[in-house]
């Protein structure tokens, strides 16, 4: 049986990451089909729709829907009498408290459940427990001593409100690649003629036709606004595009026989690379036409997904997806943190203080890397292939639930899951604009879901509300792990 049920794990987690290795594929497979000779096609910049308005309206109406049920407490009265529980039974969202009263004289009670880690202690008559529900499910519970005494409660996961960002047929079934950068979001669509298409934060969508298509997993490098760098697909060389001109030009000369990749640029306009031939980290000075002199370094695999973090640092996840790390251009130091064979990291963002987040579809993980430290959160919805992942600035990093079609959110260790509509089903990639709203790709490309800076505003007050609780003290959490990783290089 013990057999049997891993087997079964095994495959699903596998399925989860393969979600992702199939977009992966997708993604390859649209590159190989080069265009060269598009860098003379002129551009088209025009605006899609713009919904402002849209987004005052969620300001105005969030707040008072979210709080009026936010942070409720549930009371339950124990008595010796029928229904010995009452309300019997009792339907709740996650995230909400349940308070149990004993208003009996002299007999004591408890609440226990087969599942869960609804176990109460012994509850002497005239005081009270209380319980967070973190986990949705049905968790039946009886008491310890009266074992007739029955009780149900009904955890539904908590909703919320997302909208579709209204993207052309032609963006909409090809948008497989998403970036937050310059406070807005894009997405990079290459099926057709290549479009990079930019969701300002005031929600206006703006189409820039692209010249040439970029390479694989490319990361959208901007040196200076409406400016960025790419590697071009067709000829694999360092090329700046301006988007307010529409046109491109090759940057550098490529070192022979190089098979460079575009990792990302720093504040100050610098670009970093890697060469997969050689095995090194090289960079472009801002402004040069000269590539430095490549740092060999020993590496797993080539990095595919970087970002520089505020003191320079550039953090990767490795293409073997077990293995992320980061290189210090300045130290030169370089350090890999190798993940068990499950894993599979899809995505990462480094909050202001250095601390880098990760997700891990395979595994069902976001993952902590800070002060040479791995602290890994389990998700509390199993089997949500995580596949996306943001940070903000007040610590909360957010990320998708691809399987389950949520959002998550954790913080200091503790998680809350949202559930999307139905239309918005399959999140993907995760990005944040300059005002806060949160954007997410839809599995196979079938569109764009926003959740509105005030939506989210109303779940982060709406769960202060529940920290100011009596019953914070009992408080259903998800467990993490820390471990310390020594992979010195
Ligand atoms: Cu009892």
């Amino acid at each position: 049986m013990r057999t049997v049920l891993s087997t079964i794990t095994t495959r699903k987690r596998l399925a989860a990451c393969s979600v992702f290795l199939a977009t992966v594929l997708l993604t390859m497979s649209g590159f190989q089909a080069n265009r060269p000779g598009r860098a003379e096609t002129p551009i088209q910049v025009f605006s899609i729709s713009a919904s402002p308005s849209e987004a005052i309206a969620h300001a105005a109406l969030r707040p008072e829907t979210l709080h009026s049920d936010a942070g409720q407490i549930h009371t339950i009265v124990m008595s010796n009498g029928e229904p010995f529980y009452a309300p019997q039974s009792l339907v709740i969202e996650v995230g909400e408290v349940v308070k149990w009263v004993n208003v009996e004289h002299s007999d004591t009670h408890s609440i226990h459940a087969r599942t869960g880690q609804l176990d109460s202690p012994d509850v002497k008559a005239g005081s009270e427990w209380c319980f967070r529900f973190a986990r949705e499910g049905e968790y039946t519970y009886t008491c310890r001593f009266h074992p007739w005494m029955r009780g149900t409660i009904l955890v539904k996961p908590r909703n919320v409100e997302a909208t579709p960002v209204a993207l052309s047929p032609e963006v909409a079934s090809a948008a497989y690649n998403l970036e937050s950068a310059g406070g807005a979001v894009w997405l990079i669509a290459q099926k057709g003629s290549p479009l990079l298409v930019q969701v300002a934060a005031d929600g206006v969508v703006t189409r820039h036709r692209l010249p040439a298509r970029l390479q694989a997993g490319t990361n959208l490098c901007f040196t200076a606004d409406q400016r960025f760098s790419f590697i071009d697909g067709a000829t694999g060389k360092l090329s700046e595009f301006d988007l307010t001109r529409g046109s491109a030009r090759t940057r550098t000369m490529s070192p022979a026989g190089s098979k460079l990749r575009l990792l990302a640029a720093s504040k100050l306009g610098e670009l970093w690379l890697f060469d997969a031939a050689s095995g090194s980290f090289l960079s472009c000075p801002a402004a040069s036409e000269q590539l430095t002199q490549p740092r060999a370094v020993k590496i797993s695999s080539p990095p595919i997904k970087t970002l520089i973090d505020q003191a320079g640092k550039l953090w990767f996840i490795e293409e073997s997806r077990k293995c992320a790390g980061f290189f210090d251009p300045r130290s030169g130091q370089f350090k890999e943190y190798l993940l068990p064979e499950m894993a599979c990291l899809v995505a990462l963002d480094v909050t202001p203080a250095g601390q880098a987040w990760f997700a891990d579809a395979g595994r069902n993980k976001i993952i902590k890397i800070a002060d040479g430290w791995v602290t890994e959160y389990t998700v509390p919805t199993a089997y949500s292939a995580p596949q996306g992942l943001t940070t903000d600035e007040q610590g909360n990093v957010w990320f998708t639930e691809s399987l389950t079609n949520k959002i998550g959110r954790l913080k200091d260790g503790h998680f809350d899951e949202y559930r999307l509509p139905d239309s918005l089903s399959h999140p993907m990639a995760l990005g944040r604009d300059a005002r806060g709203n949160l954007l997410f790709t839809l599995q196979m490309s079938t569109g764009l879901g926003r959740i509105a800076a005030a939506t989210v505003g109303a779940l982060l007050a709406s769960d202060q509300d529940q920290n100011d609780s009596p019953c914070s003290t009992a408080i259903d959490q998800a467990g993490s792990q820390e471990h310390r990783h020594d992979h010195d290089h």
